[in-house]
């Protein structure tokens, strides 16, 4: 029983994280597949379209990221369980990632970056926390993670989700009928949502427009740690030059690298990292493909299991 490494630059450094987890796991990276009835799992990112379909026994197929658009993209993907990756490395990143920029844009050091470039000494006036609210967008399995690291910080917390929730201290709010209510109170928007067709596109010029425009930083602010495929960066650039949003935070991007002349680069109101807010660590990801393969040898049930219809 072999499981296939496929789609990622870092298979070899997965594969060999695999090997000091469980020493006796069978590991192939494709395209090095000599025989592809023996491949019974696969662990993958972005494979190519069409790759998995050609492995007639694979049972189980195990996302490298908690996000599985990746997967869902491929319309011949096996009809098999595909799980996501949920991990508290990963987690923690996350929250790491999102606290930082929430504070960044609170405390105004993007404006602040600008004065030292121009050896301006100058008082910036700054909200509290508590006069400011982080309106979260996907309240799953990061999304909760971050409240409950902002909550102590000070922060009002709002959360916008497709069912109804209830979240200790978060004022929660579900589907299109919540969704201008949760803008209307949300002052740093927070995007952890997975791409699906439902998602796709949902941040515009016109939903940035509605949010709350806090009383002391010059603007709304968004940070986009979900997926490119969300946002119209279009959208984005137009919404921040019209001074309807004063700052963002963009992890995630419609094309990935992105590309050199795109005007994002430039743009001084935008903190740009390339897809780095929450990466899958090697060793984490090791152990999490060696727990669920042998779940799934043994026919336990897979947590973490994506439910193909909704999309995530
Ligand atoms: P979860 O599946 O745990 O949570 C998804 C959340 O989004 C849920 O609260 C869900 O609502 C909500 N949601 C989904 N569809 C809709 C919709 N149509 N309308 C409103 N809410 C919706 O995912 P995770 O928290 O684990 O991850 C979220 C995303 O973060 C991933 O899909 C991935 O794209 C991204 N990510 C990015 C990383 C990076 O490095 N930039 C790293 C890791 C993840 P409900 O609760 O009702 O189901
Ligand atoms: C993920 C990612 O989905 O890293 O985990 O983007």
């Amino acid at each position: 029983m072999t499981t296939l490494i496929i789609g990622s630059e870092r298979a070899s450094t997965f594969a060999q994280g695999v090997r000091d987890a469980d020493p006796s796991f069978n590991i192939r990276t494709w395209p090095d597949v000599p025989d592809p009835k023996a491949i019974r799992y696969a662990l993958a990112w972005g494979p190519p379209p069409g790759e998995l379909a050609k492995l007639p026994n694979l049972q189980l197929i195990v996302s490298v990221g908690a996000g599985v658009d990746h997967l869902l993209k491929d319309p011949s993907l096996p009809g098999v369980p595909v799980v996501r990756f949920v991990d508290e490395d990963l987690t923690g990143r996350m929250v790491s990632y999102v606290a930082a920029n929430v504070l960044y844009h609170h405390r105004r050091m993007i404006e602040l970056r600008e004065k030292q470039a121009a050896r301006t000494w100058e008082y910036l006036a700054e909200p509290a926390a508590h006069e400011l609210t982080v309106g979260i967008m996907g309240l799953g399995v990061l999304g909760q993670a971050c409240a409950k690291a902002l909550g102590p910080l000070g922060y009002k917390l709002a959360g916008w989700t497709r069912g109804p929730k209830e979240v200790a201290n978060v004022k929660c709010f579900a589907g299109s009928a919540g969704l201008d209510a949760f803008l209307g109170e949300t002052d740093i928007l927070v995007v952890l949502l997975p791409l699906t067709p439902d998602t796709r596109g949902i941040i515009t010029r016109k939903l940035l427009s509605k949010l709350h425009r806090p009383a002391i930083l010059p603007g709304p602010v968004l940070i986009n740690a979900g997926r490119g495929g969300l946002q119209s960066e279009d959208g984005i650039i137009a919404s921040l030059d019209a001074g309807e949003l004063y700052a963002a935070s963009l992890d995630v991007f419609s094309t990935e690298p992105l590309p050199a002349s795109h005007a994002v680069w430039a743009h001084k109101r935008i903190l740009l990292t390339p897809h780095i807010a929450a990466e899958s660590d090697p060793r984490a990801i090791a152990r999490y493909l060696v727990a669920q393969v042998g779940r799934s040898k043994r026919g336990e049930p897979l947590p973490n299991l994506v439910d193909r219809a909704r999309g995530y």
